[in-house]
């Protein structure tokens, strides 16, 4: 498998990426790559990590499932990472020459699954806070434009607080010590994005194995699923971390809560991020 310090992303997708907070990237990984980190899912399923949660189970069993961080403990995962293109197309974008890896998430959804994720942004979420971040959603296999992961452009620039979904609450399971986020009345109401799909330019695109869509952490992005009869959805996605990332324990809650962890190796709110902890990687450019 190619380990690349050059990556084929032009400075119209740069520009893009900085304007709209989301850019589609065709043909980036080989098949050698999507098959390694299929081999990391099933590892992943065979064995569930602490955070591993169920959004949604139909009533036949179908479900979609949500995990993260798992590549300490996944070979496939951290060879992904560590060996992969990833880090260069997050530097290029991000148009610095270091970055940090912040975290890796799953999103499995059975054939079928109608489970729409809902309309979110995930900065809200992290134990982190800046705007140089990207993440690079990478499904697994074909995905048709209405069930893959759609953006509002240029929302990850609008500066505002939208209350976001509790994603805690969504545990048909009952599983218990989930995250909980408390969103309280001082976070403006999210748009009523599917009320009107045109006046908010969503976008998304019909992908396959081996493209990805990078975006902002402060996009808003959601409603992928809706999957076909027969067709299932597996979605390996990076966080990437850049130049003005700092540590920011948020009073509401976190989702994942890395503030445990931080706090372990001594990173604090106000902190950057420590390079040992979580990788960081610089670019030749
Ligand atoms: O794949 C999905 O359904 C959700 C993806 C997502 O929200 C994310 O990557 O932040």
């Amino acid at each position: 498998m190619k380990d690349s310090q050059t990556v084929n992303i032009s400075d119209q997708q740069v520009e893009t990426f900085s304007r709209d907070g989301v850019v589609i990237l065709r043909n980036m990984f080989s098949a050698d790559w999507i098959r390694l980190l299929k081999a990391g899912i099933a590892r992943n399923l065979a064995e569930h990590g602490e955070r591993t949660r169920i959004w949604d189970r139909s009533s036949d069993g179908k479900y979609t499932l949500y995990d993260s961080d798992n590549w300490g403990r996944i070979d496939e995962y951290r060879k992904f990472v560590f060996e992969s293109s990833i880090r260069v197309i997050a530097s290029r974008l991000l148009n610095t020459s270091k970055v940090n890896f912040f975290f890796e998430a799953v999103f499995i959804r059975s054939d079928g699954v109608q489970f729409k994720t809902p309309w979110h942004q995930d900065e809200p979420y992290w134990s982190v806070e800046g705007f140089d971040t990207v993440s690079i959603w990478m499904p697994l296999m074909d995905v048709k434009k209405k069930s893959a992961l759609s953006f509002v452009p240029g929302s990850h620039r609008w500066d505002k607080k939208f209350k976001q979904q509790d994603f805690g609450e969504l545990n048909p399971d009952n599983q218990n010590d989930v995250y909980k986020v408390k969103f309280d009345s001082s976070w403006e109401p999210m748009p009523d994005i599917d009320s009107d799909r045109e006046k908010f330019n969503v976008v998304s695109w019909d992908m396959s194995a081996g493209d990805c869509v990078a975006f902002n952490g402060r996009i808003i992005h959601g409603g992928s699923g809706q999957l076909e009869s027969g067709k299932e959805l597996q979605v390996f996605n990076t966080q990437w971390l850049g130049d003005d990332v700092k540590v920011n324990f948020r009073s509401y809650g976190m989702d994942p809560d890395h503030s445990d962890k931080m706090r372990h190796y001594g990173m604090n709110t106000g902190d950057t991020v420590d390079g040992s902890v979580y990788p960081e990687f610089n670019i030749l450019r």
